[in-house]
């Protein structure tokens, strides 16, 4: 997906100035996020939307293509023709306020041999996008997250003036689900205003009867009368009847007044005039009044039951990791390794207190050892005692002592 990032100043008050009113101030600071899809049959006038939205010619039309590349009529279709999805982001500033605004340019699925395949990366992209904010959400550090969830669908419907196709059913049906679901009659200049009453009414019958959930802006308790005016008027207009242009006519003629539009041989269609279409409508219930309701409801609905969804898969995928049999593999391995430590630990233990009673056994012989010379020296002494003793007593006397001064007794045999 290419994401080409512009960096402007608009020329027109686009009306996201009045954001801080809608919600808290600190989310002022940080600034705003906020993406649109646009979906619908080839040729009906997406790019041109995205384009007549910023004011500037950022996504290739069959218009633009021929004006700034100058193309033979086969390459400006090519070129023209949005194969990808392709994301135009653009940070913008008002009064202040910072807007990220992402618009998602969709291939016509006009284009395709097979139309009812061309829905799949178109919801894949919606679904890719969740998973991406879900990703983000299950991270540690859940600072500065990056919203890239489709918050408002635009969808195409070709002004035929007959009901609705098949194709569209199905598709709307699909989409209403996921996201924000928001009904637009194309290139409605090219019917008159009595027939695009005729076919609202009839769009929206074929809406409620085919059970297609498309957003509609909620009207609340504490709403002051003005709002709840305004939001009554925005509900009349569903499905938005628009007109897509980015050139500008001086209407009336010399006036000096220029004026978006397109221009007939019975005058000029306004893009933003009220009464001409209902591209302002859109654009201020979009970026000025509802951008913050908007962003809720696929918050808090349509991201909320995905990720109810995914986290369900996730959680069997998780049980299912943990089968009876690689859980009973597991707890045998985890059994083996404590047994082994087990061992280790007992080894190492017998070592030591073996060691120790050697020492102790060693030490013990010694004292033995000991024990048995001093026995040994004292028999000794006892027998020298003994034998003293005997001698003594055996020569009647004691034996004659050196150094003895003691004098021999006199008698009848010594003279
Ligand atoms: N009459 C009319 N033509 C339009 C309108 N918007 C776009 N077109 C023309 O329709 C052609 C296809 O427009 P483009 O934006 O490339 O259609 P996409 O294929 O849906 O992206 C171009 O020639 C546009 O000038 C509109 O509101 N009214
Ligand atoms: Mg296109």
């Amino acid at each position: 997906m290419q994401i080409p990032i512009l960096k402007k100043k608009l020329n027109a008050i686009v009306g996201f100035h009045n954001l801080p009113n809608q919600v808290h101030r600190k989310s002022v600071k940080k600034g705003f996020q906020f993406a649109i899809m646009i979906v619908g049959e080839s040729g009906l006038g997406k790019s041109t939307l995205i384009n007549t939205l910023f004011n500037a010619p950022i996504a290739p039309t069959r218009d633009n293509v021929t004006m700034n590349r100058g193309n033979t009529a086969g390459d400006q279709d090519a070129a023209s023709k949005t194969v990808d999805i392709q994301s135009f982001t653009s940070d913008i500033e008002e009064n202040g306020v910072r807007l990220k605004l992402t618009v998602i340019d969709t291939p016509g699925f006009g284009d395709f041999i097979n139309n009812a395949d061309a829905h799949k990366p178109i919801l894949k992209s919606i679904e890719e996008r969740y998973e991406h904010y879900l990703d983000q959400e299950s991270r540690v550090n859940r600072k500065n997250m990056e919203d890239n969830r489709v918050h408002a669908c635009i969808y195409f419907i070709a002004p035929t003036g007959h009901s609705l196709r098949q194709l569209d059913v199905q598709f709307m049906k699909e989409l209403g689900h996921k996201v924000n679901l928001i009904p637009v009659i194309a290139k409605s200049d090219l019917m008159t205003e009595s027939e695009v009453a005729a076919f609202k009414e009839r769009i929206l019958d074929d809406i409620r009867a085919n059970n297609i959930n498309i957003y509609t802006p909620e009207v609340h308790e504490n709403d002051d009368p003005e709002t709840v005016q305004e939001i009554k008027e925005i509900i009349a207009r569903i499905p938005f009847a628009i007109v897509g242009s980015t050139q500008t006519f001086e209407n009336p003629p010399g006036s000096g007044t220029h004026v978006r539009g397109r221009r007939y041989p019975w005058g000029i269609i306004e893009v933003d005039n009220e009464s001409h279409c209902d591209f302002v409508t859109l654009r201020h219930m979009l970026i000025r009044t509802h951008m913050e309701e908007l962003k809720e409801h696929t918050n808090e609905l349509l991201y909320e039951s995905h990720r109810a969804v995914k986290l369900g898969e996730r959680g069997i995928d998780m049980s299912s990791a943990m089968n009876p049999q690689k859980f009973e593999e597991e707890k045998r391995a985890h059994e083996m390794k404590m047994n082994k430590m087990e061992a280790e630990m007992k080894a190492v233990f017998q070592q030591k207190v073996s060691e120790k009673e050697k020492k102790l056994k060693q030490s013990e012989e010694e004292l033995y050892a000991r024990h048995r010379e001093m026995k040994a020296q004292l028999e000794q002494q006892r027998l020298d005692l003994e034998e003293r003793k005997r001698r003594l007593l055996a020569g009647g006397a004691a034996p004659p002592r050196t150094g003895s001064s003691t004098p021999k007794p006199k008698g009848l045999f010594n003279k």
